[in-house]
């Protein structure tokens, strides 16, 4: 371990106690000189130090940057389960993830940024991914299931992210069907479900979601593509100490907790309980044509059940349509 992750290990453990250089180096076996290199390059990814004469470096209590260590420490027993690798910036988690999981990197690997370059929607759409003010993570899964079960990890993924973003911001946090996190009526976090089958047993070889979070408003504001439409968790409030790596901790929790046995679906009442759109006028877009529709209900299999004007049903699959509230 280079010696800058070393320190950062140290100090974040113990967030708010002074080192001093000597002791680092002497714990660490290394010269007072790396010591203060390392805590420069620290500086230079984010981290925030009070520097006191006597009494050496600590780490402030509100630095947020994203780490292995910041996240490992909210994960308890679950820290030994996953690999996570985090980048200051990359061109996409999904993307860089599938290249990943084709040479063989085995499930449990979980790739979080801080911007990415290339984020990416469903059907190729952009996902804006500044940098510093967003969270971007996705898990590399290889369950022995079939695509239909497969579609509840989109599912699970939504309620795990609903609600640890409730939890730490005190804001509602609603599910558009199928993969939007609103709050405050409009779309703080995305989610991009991707997955790979092998075509003679037809069983997945892997899935991956990835979720975009938008943590606070970028310094420059939303581009006006998606101002209308984009939120972040923390909009004209001051986020909690150590925001991001709280976040992600608590999406991998709670992911797991419902991963571990997908095919019970404890998710799905509260799916349907987080939803904004059942009961309300929405408009759906897909095979070819824009219908204004009633929103009726969630079925068992997370399917949207809509009434058209004309008084006809219909059972939408996330795969075919998306949809738009009256209220975006
Ligand atoms: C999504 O697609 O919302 C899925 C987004 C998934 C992003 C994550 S980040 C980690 C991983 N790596 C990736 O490259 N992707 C995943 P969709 O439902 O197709 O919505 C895309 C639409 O959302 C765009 O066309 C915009 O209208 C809007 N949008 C784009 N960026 C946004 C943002 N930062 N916040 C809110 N809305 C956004």
């Amino acid at each position: 371990m280079a010696v800058k992750d070393e320190i950062l290990k140290i100090f974040e453990q113990d967030k708010g106690v002074f080192y001093s250089g000597e002791e680092l180096a002497s714990v660490l076996g290394v010269s007072r000189n790396a010591v203060w290199k390392a805590v420069r390059q620290l500086e230079a990814d984010g981290y925030k130090f009070d520097a006191v004469s006597g009494k050496g470096y600590r780490l402030t209590e509100d630095s947020d940057v994203l780490s292995e260590f910041g996240i490992r420490k909210y994960l308890g027993s679950y820290a030994d389960k996953f690999d996570l690798k985090i980048y200051k910036t990359i061109s996409s988690t999904n993307t860089v993830l599938k290249e990943m999981a084709a040479k063989g990197a085995p499930e449990g690997t979980i790739l979080i940024a801080s911007e990415q370059t290339a984020g990416r929607g469903r059907m190729n759409r952009k996902f804006y991914s500044p940098t510093g003010t967003g969270l971007y993570m996705s898990f590399l899964l290889r369950p022995q299931m079939n695509a239909e079960e497969s579609l509840f990890i989109t599912t699970a993924a939504a309620v795990a992210t609903a609600r640890i973003i409730e939890e730490v911001s005190g804001q509602k946090a609603g599910i558009k069907w199928v993969n939007d996190i609103f709050v405050n009526g409009k779309k703080a976090c995305g989610i991009l479900t991707e997955a790979s089958f092998d075509m003679e047993s037809g069983r997945l070889e892997y899935a991956i979601p990835g979720i975009g979070i938008n943590i606070t408003p970028p310094q420059e504001g939303f581009p006006d593509e998606i101002k209308d439409v984009a939120t972040a968790v923390f909009d004209g409030v001051v986020p909690p100490q150590d925001v991001k790596n709280r976040i992600a901790a608590g999406i991998i929790k709670y992911f797991t907790e419902y991963y571990e046995n997908l095919p019970q679906h404890a998710f799905f009442d509260e799916y349907v309980r987080r939803s904004v759109v059942v009961g309300r006028d929405i408009t759906v877009i897909g095979r070819g044509e824009t219908r204004p529709a009633r929103a009726l209900a969630i079925d068992a299999n997370c399917n949207l059940i809509v009434r058209y004007e004309d008084g006809t049903e219909d059972t939408l699959s996330s795969g075919e349509v998306s949809i738009k509230p009256k209220f975006e």
